[in-house]
């Protein structure tokens, strides 16, 4: 009898694409695939390694040693192609040069540091639901509410001028899709990308930003020490990276949760304080981050299989939110969970630095609604906006019955 010998009877394959449209619209079953596959799969197409197990995923993203962010956090590694913009010294650095601006972010976005805009945002979450319900209980909420909030607490925040606002969300949504390979969904945004990340750039000035702001918290740092003054712009460009299309996708993603889910919405309205775990249990649902790359540094055994050094990993966040070897129930958005522990803010010494000031922004609009608003319901076709990095919403037709 003859066998054909596997030169890697450990390390299961995939021929499917992550970043194709069929994923990108309902990515679940794929994600399922890869889980029952085995602890690390090889994505064959784009000669890449994947996590996509909970237990898996959090070990490697807490092992910043084996699995460097240095190489970026996209498909394409730096060390050996040019990054299409400066990287990031947050996302796209490892110690010891993450360390400083790592610090400088954590104390400006630390929860007692935005316990100062906290009144504010409320009354500002207020009169966006106000002015919206005075318009009629039909409404497309991405637009309305999902954008609409964080384009009007975030930029002012930072301290960026009014001038080119609209360029914020365009400039992400092009970043999140340069994480992917160079598909349609780049080269559409691709003739923009240079004016977009000009305009960005032109906003990390000291000379724009607005005082007391965190822009000018930052170069104030800098004017300190912490870091230096040619770091400070790329850490201001972080937050503008960063800080918008992450929210307007963290908030659909509640929004879209306590409309198909009618009884967490009812239980939301008698317990206001539970906004903070719905929008916990929402990213957790939802990943509005779905995936991230690392770079292995050595040959790392993961199971019986070895990611050879300098390959890339992609770590499915999204899957691992939803794995049922951690979750009861996972597809279910459940208010009784307790959500902690998932990584839809990454896990380790990159967990997202403004994790507060999303959760801020969503206790503001969800506490504003729970006090307006009796029932949400799905009023329309729910659209899908393709995103390589990004699970979105194109559109969400909602109806809601004032309180
Ligand atoms: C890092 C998700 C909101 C700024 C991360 C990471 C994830 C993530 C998954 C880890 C990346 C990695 O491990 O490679 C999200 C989600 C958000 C959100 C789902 C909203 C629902 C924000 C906001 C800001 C922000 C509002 C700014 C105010 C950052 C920065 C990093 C980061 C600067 C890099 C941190 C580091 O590498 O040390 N975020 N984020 N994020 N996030 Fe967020
Ligand atoms: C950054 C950055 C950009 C995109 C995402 C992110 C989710 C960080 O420029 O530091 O974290």
């Amino acid at each position: 009898m003859t066998r054909t010998i596997e030169p890697h009877p450990a390390l299961p394959v995939h021929h499917g694409d992550p970043f194709g449209h069929e994923v990108l619209e309902d990515p679940a079953a794929f994600h399922g695939e890869l889980r029952e596959a085995g602890p690390v799969v090889h994505l064959a197409r784009y000669d890449v390694y994947a996590m996509a197990r909970y237990a898996e995923v959090h070990a490697a993203l807490r092992d910043w040693q084996s699995f460097e962010s240095g190489a970026g956090v996209g498909l394409s590694n730096f060390r050996t192609e040019p990054p299409w913009r400066p990287p990031s010294l947050l996302l796209e650095s490892d110690p010891p040069r993450h360390d400083a601006p790592r610090r400088v972010l954590s104390g400006l976005l630390a929860p007692r540091a935005l316990r100062r805009l906290r009144e504010q945002w409320r009354s500002a979450a207020a009169d966006l639901v106000d002015d919206l319900l005075a318009r009629g209980p039909e409404f497309d909420a991405v637009p309305a509410l999902a954008e609409a909030f964080p384009l009007r607490v975030f930029p002012d925040a930072v301290g960026i001028p009014d001038e080119g606002r609209e360029n914020l969300l365009p400039y992400g949504e092009f970043l999140f899709n340069a994480f992917g390979p160079h598909n349609d969904l780049v080269a559409a945004g691709a003739p923009r990308a240079g004016d977009l990340a000009a305009w960005v750039n032109a906003q990390c000035r000291r000379e724009v930003l607005a005082e007391g702001g965190f822009g000018a918290q930052i170069w104030a740092a800098a004017d300190r020490g912490e870091i230096t003054p040619d770091q400070a712009p790329l850490v201001v460009r972080s937050l503008l990276s960063a800080g918008v299309d992450t929210t307007v996708h963290g908030l659909g993603a509640v929004l879209h949760a306590v409309a198909t889910f009618p009884e967490q919405w009812r239980r939301l309205r008698e317990q206001p304080h539970l906004a903070r775990v719905a929008f916990d249990e929402a990213v957790r649902w939802a990943s509005p981050v779905q995936t991230f790359f690392r770079t292995a540094t050595t040959d790392v055994r993961v199971g019986d299989a070895v990611v050879p050094a300098g390959k890339k990993i992609l770590m499915f966040l999204a899957s691992a939110n939803r794995d049922p070897g951690r979750w009861d129930d996972p597809a279910a958005f459940d208010l009784s969970r307790d959500p902690s522990g998932h990584v839809g803010f990454g896990f380790g010494i990159h967990q997202c630095v403004g994790q507060h000031v999303a959760r801020l922004e969503a206790e503001s609009l969800l506490t504003a609604l729970a006090e307006r608003v009796a029932s949400i319901e799905v009023a329309g076709p729910v659209v899908r906006h393709h995103n390589n990095t990004m699970r979105a919403l194109g559109s969400l037709p909602l109806r809601v019955r004032p309180a």
